[in-house]
């Protein structure tokens, strides 16, 4: 099993719903999620766009390889109504990103891991930094914490739904399931 640092995103229609959904499938297909950080209600990186991102990351034990784990993800995409066009970014349903792959580095044509722009991105960060502040970036050598506070990115990332909230909706929805 490896140890891997999963991104989800949404900002278009039910966002909760479908980075709920994305971290369930996850978890069924994938391997298990063993933690979750909150949700942040976070300001579009990169582009412009009406409505804000929800954000969460997910600590995904997996024993898929990178290539499978990125396969299985493209497929639960697209499952979930993820069309991609031409443009580089644009609003979409569902993102699911492989930020860490254990300590490894791959540098493929179709993947990149570490998350390229992971480094650059406080809706990544913040959330990353909450469960996993010490965690060392296998490239960069420095601390999510470290990174974190030297980085550069203005846009608002601000809590939504705190862990421990969604912890509780878990559990209470698998009692009522039993
Ligand atoms: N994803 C992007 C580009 N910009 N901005 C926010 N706030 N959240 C995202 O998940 C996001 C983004 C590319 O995948
Ligand atoms: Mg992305
Ligand atoms: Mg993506």
């Amino acid at each position: 099993m490896v140890i891997t640092y999963i991104s989800t995103g949404s900002n278009v229609g039910d966002r909760f719903a479908a980075i709920s959904r994305a971290r369930e499938a996850l978890n069924s297909k994938a391997g298990i999620v063993t933690m979750h950080s909150s949700v942040y209600e976070t300001e579009p990186w990169g582009f412009n766009s009406e409505t804000s991102f929800l954000n969460q990351v997910l600590i995904l034990q997996t024993s898929l390889s990178p290539a499978r784990l990125m396969n299985t993800i493209l497929d639960l995409e697209k499952e979930m109504g993820r069309r991609r066009s031409h443009l580089r970014y644009e609003p979409r349903v569902i993102d699911i990103d492989i930020l860490l792959y254990g300590k490894d580095v791959y540098n493929t044509h179709h993947l990149q891991i570490p998350h390229p722009r992971m480094n650059q991105r406080k809706f990544v960060l913040i959330p990353l930094a909450e469960i996993a502040p010490d965690l060392v970036h296998p490239v960069l050598k420095l601390k999510i914490s470290e990174i974190l506070q030297n980085v550069e990115d203005n846009n608002s990332v601000s809590l939504w739904k705190s862990a421990a909230d969604i912890s509780l909706e878990i559990s209470g929805r698998s009692k009522t399931d039993i």
